[in-house]
């Protein structure tokens, strides 16, 4: 297999042209003809095609990136022997019908008035549609001007589209439009009469202007694969009203607009994909951009990163007026992988942001003395080696929660409007870590259950949880979580609280201390708590005596009796 450079054909007369779009990544088969990336100079926008087809091996361009006719865009692993390494451009571009001509100079365009137009002409100019190359009857879809609109030379006049491609087609001339002779949906071709001015002037260099050039490699020169081309974006462009923004991500599914509609959008930082088009086939037109913008500055409308950083406040809150997210082109700084987030990762990291910035929490951190506890957990594991069940640090923590949850029943609780609804059962969550994500598994009654039980039932949800096999009754019905980080390390941490739970525990990882014991520093096994509370339930001296609560039944189990 072969690798070729795929390089950027004759663009026309555009010197240098920006990469504003990626629409392929390594690893993607690409089709001969397929679009490659996106570029767009201050006049037009187009897509850079393959020359062939194959494996894409490398990226050479990133966005923002100026490119030129022969910047090598991409290396490919070609399908067939070695093609072409360097696709000669065959732009169906400009007035001109060869890549030659094109190339040489901006050929006058085939304009009856044009040609006819003097420096200043008096009388009415015919303007007619130059060549657009091999596009035959393709469809008006957009008109952009009306009878009476005082137009400049260059102006798009209508936007045309056939399945491969889009341009704007610019007014010759400057005047006054008298007659307009095309209509939405009409088809035309290269001559066609497309409006009448009065008091057409020509622009001073007699440069005709010409619908936009329109990249396609050699291979598809008769059928130029090409892509979307403008004209000058129309003048009445409202001033920035959304944040700036980069260009966007690689998307490969450009929204169905023209490219002057694109770039003024890209201008305002408006979203393009989520304005609704109200053009044929849905298509997005510049008043659909000024109306979205419009209603988000009203706060009308809200565009998807404003919904995602404002939570939905169940009480009708006010937004977090907060900063946009930034957006970062990482690649300026070094190679960069995107992997998509797991499932699990995405589900609760929005459950995650909901309950941090809903929920007021505060963090206590405290020790246990667990020396004895530890002592006697080594040896029940020891005379229980047979049973094959491994009692866990943990299950003595649910038990002695589920022993502080009763003593503090508003940490047993959760918040229902003006109401705390105090539960009088005990189910008690732990987070698993697991290669997807983290899950929150849930001992049922665990007030019901001895230590070697529960220690038998995490292991099998912990089990359940790496393999992907919780079902959502085993996450459903916690009444207070724990996470511990105590087989893995750490000192002290910060747990989220759970919604709709009122309190989490972090647990770390234990270690032996010099502990003063009135007389002398004693070596104990100490286990850092770190308990996170929504203080809208909880007030601060309560969580206190809960911390410290938890650390005497650590230190002494048969407190639990009592
Ligand atoms: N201090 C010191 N050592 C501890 C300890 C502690 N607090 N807790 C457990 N350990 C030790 C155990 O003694 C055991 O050591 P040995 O292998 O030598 O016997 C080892 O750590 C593993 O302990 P374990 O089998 O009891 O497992 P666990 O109870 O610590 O953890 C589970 C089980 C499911 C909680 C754990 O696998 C896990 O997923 N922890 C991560 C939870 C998490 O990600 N929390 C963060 C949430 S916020 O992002």
């Amino acid at each position: 297999m072969a690798l070729v450079d795929i390089q950027v054909p004759d663009i026309g007369d555009f010197d240098e042209v920006t990469v504003i779009e990626l629409l392929v990544k390594p690893g993607d088969t690409v089709k001969a003809e397929q679009s490659l990336i996106t570029v767009e100079s201050d006049k037009a926008s187009m897509e850079i095609p393959s020359s062939q087809s194959g494996v894409v091996k490398e990226v050479r361009v990133k966005l923002g990136d100026k490119v030129k006719q022969g910047s090598v865009v991409l290396v490919l692993e070609g399908e067939g022997a070695a093609a072409s390494a360097a696709p000669a451009a065959a732009p169906a571009s400009e007035q001109n019908a060869t890549p030659a001509q094109a190339a040489s100079a901006p050929a006058a365009p085939v304009s009856v008035a044009a040609a006819a137009a003097p420096a200043a002409a008096s009388g009415p100019v015919e303007v007619r549609v130059p060549d657009i190359g091999d596009f035959k009857d393709v469809a008006v879809i957009e008109v952009l001007v009306k009878v009476g609109d005082t137009v400049k030379a260059e102006q798009s006049l209508v936007t045309v589209e056939s399945d491969k491609a889009s341009m704007e087609i610019p007014s010759s001339v400057s005047g006054v439009i008298r007659e307009l002779k095309v209509k939405l949906g009409d088809k035309i071709n290269i001559g066609d009469l497309l409006a009448i001015l009065e008091g057409a002037a020509a622009p001073a260099a007699a440069a005709a202007p010409a619908p936009t050039p329109v990249a396609a490699p050699a291979a598809a020169a008769a059928a130029p694969a090409a892509s979307r081309a403008s004209a000058p974006a129309p003048a009445a462009v409202a001033p920035a009203a959304l944040p700036a923004h980069e260009p966007a991500a690689p998307t490969g599914n450009l929204p169905h607009a023209s490219p002057s509609v694109r770039k003024f959008a890209r201008e305002l930082g408006v979203p393009l994909a989520e304005v609704k088009g109200s053009g044929p086939k849905g298509r997005i037109t510049l008043d659909d951009v000024q109306g979205f913008t419009k209603a988000v500055m009203a706060g009308e409308a809200r565009t998807q990163a404003q919904a995602a950083k404002v939570p939905a406040a169940s009480g009708g809150g006010a937004g977090l007026d907060l900063l946009p997210w930034p957006k970062v082109d990482f690649t300026k700084f070094g190679p960069v992988e995107r992997k998509d987030m797991s499932r699990i990762k995405k589900i609760s990291g929005a459950n995650l942001h909901r309950n941090w910035v809903m929920i007021p929490h505060v963090c206590n951190h405290d020790d246990a003395d667990i020396t004895e506890l530890e002592a006697f957990r080594v040896l029940m594991n020891k005379e229980n080696e047979k049973t094959g069940i491994k009692i866990t640090m943990l299950a003595f923590l649910i038990k002695a929660s589920v022993a502080a949850l009763k003593k503090f029943p508003e940490f047993n609780a959760s918040l229902d409007g003006d109401q705390l609804v105090l539960k009088q059962y005990y189910n008690v969550a732990f987070a698993a870590d697991t290669p997807n994500g983290l899950v929150v598994p849930v001992i049922k009654d665990a007030d019901k259950k001895g230590v070697v039980q529960i220690s038998q039932e995490m292991g099998e949800l912990a089990k359940k949880a790496r393999d992907g096999k919780l079902s959502p009754a085993d996450m459903q019905g916690a009444c207070f979580t724990i996470s511990s980080l105590g087989g893995i390390g750490g000192r002290y941490f910060t747990p989220i609280i759970n919604a709709p739970e009122v309190a989490i525990l972090g647990v770390c990882k234990s270690s032996t201390e010099p502990v003063w014991d009135g007389q002398a520093f004693q070596p104990r096994l100490m286990l850092p708590l770190s308990l996170s509370w929504d203080h809208r339930v909880i007030d601060g001296a309560s969580a206190a005596r809960f911390n410290a609560y938890l650390g005497q039944i650590l230190g002494d189990f048969r407190r639990v009796l009592l």
